[in-house]
């Protein structure tokens, strides 16, 4: 039976050829990746999923983890991957939205999240950082052959919650063909062939470690180091064996800085991408200076998969993110009324193509605010393209702040804060940090007299909010700066604090 997205991944699986290979030399050939996640599947089966359930995960990064993604695909599953940083109660909200019919944890968590679960009717089973669990054992008892179930170009592949600007996250319905046509269109347009051996050092719980990075060299029979998390000293030495890295600027920040970055560290590698943030230009100058290497920048959502890469061939311009991917089309139109800009004009990006997903979880209003009614969608990033055409981001027309290429909206954080007793009111707002990009940091304002201190919201903030979401520094304000219709203005605080994290 045809299954689109998982068919083309089987037709680029040469059964002999490794796929996967760990850090602890652990090795997955093709062949290995289609018998277990056919094993995987049959267990997924016979938990009683069936076509369209959620099946949500919240799992450390292993081999193990990424074949359940695709025994979701095989068993028509809707894959929902979730930060392994969410706090428990953060879980309650992604599980309460979704109601997925099984939930996969790491065995420390299986009681606590169990007990939310059961309240939707789901079931929890495990999976460990050692591919071990209840799912693996039930793995176990299954054959190879699993039988893909149908799925056609418009199911839904996976759901990604991304953070709203107001309220809580949306669930972004991610089709077959949104992931397919989006990691052909970069398999080629990057070059890569079953020669590349990745360096994957990514999260898997995103976009960019898991469509970006993992189906790209899935639909290329390519390999990929499969690291727990980016460590500088581990991806310069598999340099030498590798032909392309992916990474989030840290990664860049991080290795320009290590006196082990050379031309010869680097001689064999073909390609370095780098996205989810804005990669300095000084980043970039420094890495090509000591490398040889033009970092290749490119520009995506977790809505939209990527819409705009640098040239593989040609001039890869530092801060700019290039042109549209083939088959996206891109414009910049005036925010307030929607019309397309002359070229150099600043505005609001809007995308259109097969990459562009399929609507919010459950929320058609929010869904059709942000479309324009001939299909093409407000991205909230603002841009201009430039003479020569290259797609520049300028700004951010959402409240957005993005850490390490984790994004934080400061309405959750400042929600928070301003529970706490004693607390007026709070601002969030990211400012230059040299090794996230941005750093989360808390203005707050207290009543007088009130007992609370930097340590003190903090720790109330501990249990409640994933790790990568705490400010950075909280500080304390007599006022917040406001405009005349009294608006906060963040700008002004950036301004203020704009040397906050200066080395
Ligand atoms: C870890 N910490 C962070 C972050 N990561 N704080 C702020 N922002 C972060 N991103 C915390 C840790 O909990 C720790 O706190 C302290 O900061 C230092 O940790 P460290 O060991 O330095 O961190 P790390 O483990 O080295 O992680 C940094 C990282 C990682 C490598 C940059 O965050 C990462 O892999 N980021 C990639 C995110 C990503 O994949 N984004 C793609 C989203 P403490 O010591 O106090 O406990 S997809 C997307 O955006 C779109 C679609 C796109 O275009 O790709
Ligand atoms: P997410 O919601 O995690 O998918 O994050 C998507 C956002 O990351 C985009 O809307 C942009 O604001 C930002 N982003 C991704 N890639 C880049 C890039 N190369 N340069 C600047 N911002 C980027």
């Amino acid at each position: 039976m045809a299954n689109h997205l998982f068919d083309a991944i089987r037709a680029a699986a040469s059964p002999d050829a490794i796929f996967i290979e760990t850090a602890e030399g652990r090795r997955w050939t093709y062949g290995d990746m289609l018998a277990f996640s056919g094993r995987l599947a049959g267990a997924l089966k016979r938990l009683g999923v069936t076509p369209g359930d959620r099946v949500a995960v919240q799992a450390e990064k292993s081999p193990e983890a990424l074949m359940l993604y695709l025994a979701c695909l095989r068993v028509g599953a809707v894959y929902l991957p979730l930060n392994t940083a969410y706090t428990l109660a953060e879980l309650e909200y992604f599980i309460g939205d979704a109601t997925p019919h099984l939930v996969v944890v790491d065995p420390k968590t299986r009681d606590s999240v169990e007990s939310v679960t059961r309240y939707h009717r789901g079931t929890v089973e495990t999976l460990d950082a050692t591919g071990g669990g209840s799912l693996l054992q039930l793995a176990g008892e299954e054959t190879d052959d699993f039988a893909d179930v149908e799925r056609g170009p418009d199911d839904l592949a996976a759901i990604l919650y991304t953070s709203g600007t107001t309220g809580r996250s949306k669930g972004a319905m991610l089709t077959h063909d949104n992931l397919l046509s989006n990691a052909l269109a970069l398999r080629d347009h990057w070059r890569f062939t079953s020669a590349d051996r990745l360096i994957h050092a990514l999260p898997i719980f995103h976009t960019h470690g898991l469509f970006v990075a993992s189906n790209v060299t899935l639909l290329s029979g390519a390999s990929m180091y499969f690291l727990p998390k980016f460590d500088a000293d581990e991806a310069l030495r598999l340099m030498a064996s590798s032909t392309v890295m992916m990474g989030v600027p840290t990664f860049y920040v991080r290795l320009v800085q290590h006196a082990g970055l050379t031309r010869e560290a680097t001689a064999g590698m073909r390609l370095f991408v780098s996205g989810s943030a804005p990669l300095l230009a000084e980043t970039h100058r420094a890495f090509s200076e000591k490398t040889g290497h033009a970092i290749l920048e490119r520009y995506g959502m977790t809505e939209t998969n990527m819409n705009t890469s640098n040239p593989y061939d040609g001039d890869r311009v530092a801060g700019t993110v290039g042109f549209p991917l083939p088959g996206v089309s891109l414009r910049v139109t005036d925010p307030e009324t929607g019309k397309t800009l002359p070229d150099g004009e600043t505005g609001m990006i809007e995308v259109k193509g097969p990459n562009v997903f399929k609507g919010y979880w459950k929320m058609p209003a929010k869904t059709a605010a942000e479309f324009r009614l001939d299909g093409f969608f407000i991205t909230g990033d603002l841009g201009k393209i430039d003479a020569r055409g290259y797609v520049h981001i300028v700004g951010r027309g959402k409240d957005l702040v993005i850490s390490g290429g984790y994004n934080i909206y400061p309405k959750e954080v400042e929600t928070e804060i301003d529970a706490m007793p004693g607390v007026v009111e709070s601002a969030v707002i990211g400012v230059p940090h040299p090794d996230f990009g941005e750093g989360v940091t808390a203005v707050v304002v207290i009543r007088s007299g009130a007992a609370l201190d930097e340590a003190g919201v903090l720790a109330a903030l501990k249990d409640r909010l994933a790790r990568y979401k705490q400010p950075k520094r909280v500080l304390f304000v007599d006022d917040l700066p406001r405009n005349t219709m009294g608006k906060v203005q963040k700008n002004v605080l950036r301004e203020t604090y704009a040397d906050l994290y200066k080395d």
